[in-house]
């Protein structure tokens, strides 16, 4: 079988177990690649979702046994769990069916780069806020309200201005739009403190590649929404792969390094029996018009 060759695959966010999973897709992906290392970046099972629902098609069944004869054949598979599969992290250390569990780690490119592996949750403080928030409830707004009226009271009282309660919740809708870039910078500058050269994680399902002073962002993105995979080729070159088109597709061209062109990437992805249709051309551009 002709199988596209990369050094490394690492893919995050299947939530397998799960509606909105597209394992069909993640299936076909990992059917036609061929890969020395196989890192899963977390949230490949969905454990919330299963503990209230039980969900389970035989794709989702099959994805799994693919993963495992990945193993059989060779490939260094690595799971390095999330918050959806935090179950697994009791096993940190331990080896399943060849399938080595981690909590974090640095893998080593070909050029020597060190990346950070990992899911990411553990730098999202919105996620543990919200959930402090939903566990509160609804009638803690009502209480807010009544706070601010008799906080108004006082501040009237002591001769100041008003304090205006929606002028703060609006503040702080504006903080999780930066959400994003809060948890990348975050992340960054956790791996800059361990000394290494990047980060490959997951979990805010936002596929992205950006290379800065020398330091390289990867997020896995997800197989809900955008079917993406971060692949290193057999040369060493880092990506965002886009699994339905199985062809690279790569973001921040203007920040990306790399001498490599994308004609030459292209070609050294794509194995020489299955050529590069016009459509999957088209579709290419279509992403990066839609892109920003
Ligand atoms: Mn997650």
């Amino acid at each position: 079988m002709n199988c596209d060759r990369f050094r490394t695959v690492f893919i995050s966010d299947a939530h397998l177990g799960s509606r909105g999973c597209n394992a069909e897709v993640l299936l076909s992906f990992l059917k036609s690649i061929d890969t020395q290392t196989l890192y899963l970046v977390g949230d490949i099972v969905d454990f919330w979702r299963l503990q209230s629902r039980s969900y389970w098609p035989s794709s989702h069944n099959e994805v799994v046994r693919r993963i495992l004869t990945m193993v059989r054949r060779g490939t260094r598979v690595i799971f390095v769990p999330g918050n959806h599969d935090e179950a697994v992290r009791s096993y940190v250390g331990m080896n399943f069916g060849g399938i080595e569990i981690q909590m974090q780690d640095v893998h080593r490119c070909l050029d020597g780069r060190r990346l950070l592996v990992t899911h990411g949750d553990q730098y999202d403080l919105v996620v543990m806020h919200s959930r402090l928030l939903s566990k509160i409830g609804s009638s803690a707004y009502e209480l807010l309200i009544r706070f601010n009226f008799l906080y108004n009271r006082y501040r009237r009282w002591r001769g100041k201005p008003y304090w205006s309660l929606s002028q703060y919740m609006k503040s702080r809708v504006k903080k999780a739009c930066t959400f994003i870039s809060n948890f990348e910078d975050t992340l960054i500058q956790e791996a800059k403190e361990k000394g290494l050269d990047g980060v490959v994680c997951g979990h805010i399902h936002h596929p992205s590649h950006v290379n800065e002073d020398g330091f390289t962002y990867l997020n896995c993105g997800d197989w809900i929404e955008n079917c993406t995979a971060v692949v290193e080729s057999e040369s060493g070159h880092l990506s965002l792969l886009h699994a339905t088109y199985f062809a690279p597709k790569i973001t921040n061209d203007e920040t990306e390094k790399d001498p490599m062109s994308s004609a030459q990437m292209a070609s050294s992805f794509i194995c020489p029996t299955r050529e590069f249709s016009g459509e999957a051309l088209t579709g290419l551009k279509n992403l990066d018009a839609t892109k920003n």
